[in-house]
């Protein structure tokens, strides 16, 4: 059988996809494991320097796989089964949250449990309109994981962060573009445009400023003004000597077009 995650680099694009699609790219262990290899390949690989998260099929992800989690509870207890939380979805959480690049989640359709608390952390969401979400741990009697309860909140604020973890009903594309869940809704048909043209510009531009901005948004979120002033300073020396920045700068007053190499 076909792997449940492929990676591939091309345009210094990273494109991850989950690939069980017959299940709706749930995830099963073996996925979990392949989707926390990849996401540490695409960090650490130079010929890449924007990385998308994507599904096979008509779901990005629908979260935990609920057949295998149905046989691990029979077989072993729910202490078992929930050990995949510490060994699994926070290393793949905090890869994502780390990644020294932009991450775009491609939602090619649905997206529940901690299918969407991946793509909560992801720097841009682009979502079919047929795509539909749910955060789904009340349907099934869990909390919450993969950072859903920090990032949720952050990207939809805390009364609808309630309403969307509290109820497990699923809304649809236009809504989740109303709350502020995902960045842009497009027909399905348009969904490669959207994201190619998206991942081009990304993979273009100043990826050594982007891996700053990440830190320090990341870092901001948790700090005070002082402490983010404190952490932003270094990142602009930092992104202040590189190339990418000399250059830009002299093709800024010479009224020409920059182009960034990513160093
Ligand atoms: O220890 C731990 O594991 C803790 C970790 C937890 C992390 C989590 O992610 S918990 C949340 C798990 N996810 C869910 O509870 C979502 C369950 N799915 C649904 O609520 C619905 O399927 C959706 C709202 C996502 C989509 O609805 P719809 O109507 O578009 O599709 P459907 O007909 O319900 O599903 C299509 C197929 O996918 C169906 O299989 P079938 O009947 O065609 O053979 C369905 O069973 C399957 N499917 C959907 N979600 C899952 C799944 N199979 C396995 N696991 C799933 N999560």
């Amino acid at each position: 059988s076909e792997a449940p995650v492929l990676y591939d680099v091309s345009n210094s694009v990273a494109t991850i996809t989950l690939n069980r699609p017959k299940a709706l790219n749930s995830l099963t262990t073996e996925a979990r494991v392949e989707l926390l290899d990849a996401l540490r390949r695409a960090a650490s690989d130079e010929s890449a320097r924007v990385v998308v998260l994507t599904g096979e099929g008509r779901g990005f992800c629908v979260g935990q796989d609920l057949r295998e989690h149905a046989e691990q509870l029979a077989s072993g207890g729910s202490g078992s089964t929930l050990s995949t939380v510490a060994e699994h979805y926070n290393p793949i959480a905090r890869e994502i949250a780390r990644m020294p690049k932009p991450v775009v989640a491609r939602l090619n359709g649905v997206t529940a449990g901690a299918g969407l608390s991946i793509a909560m952390l992801a720097d841009f969401r682009v979502a079919v309109e047929s795509a539909t979400f749910t955060t789904a741990f009340a349907g099934i009697g869990l909390s919450c994981d993969t950072g859903a309860s920090w990032s949720l909140q952050r990207l939809v604020g805390p009364a609808h962060a309630r309403e969307l973890l509290f109820d497990a009903t699923p809304i649809k594309a236009d809504r989740a573009l109303e709350l502020g869940l995902v960045n842009t809704v497009v027909a399905d048909d348009q969904l490669d445009a959207t994201v190619d043209a998206l991942v081009a510009r990304l993979a273009a531009g100043p990826t050594a400023a982007y891996a700053a901005m990440r830190e320090a948004l990341m870092f901001a979120s948790t700090h005070s003004l002082d402490e983010s002033l404190d952490f932003e300073e270094p990142r602009m020396m930092a992104t202040g000597a590189t190339e990418d920045h000399s250059r830009a700068v002299t093709s800024f007053l010479a009224k020409e077009k920059p182009t960034f190499e990513g160093r």
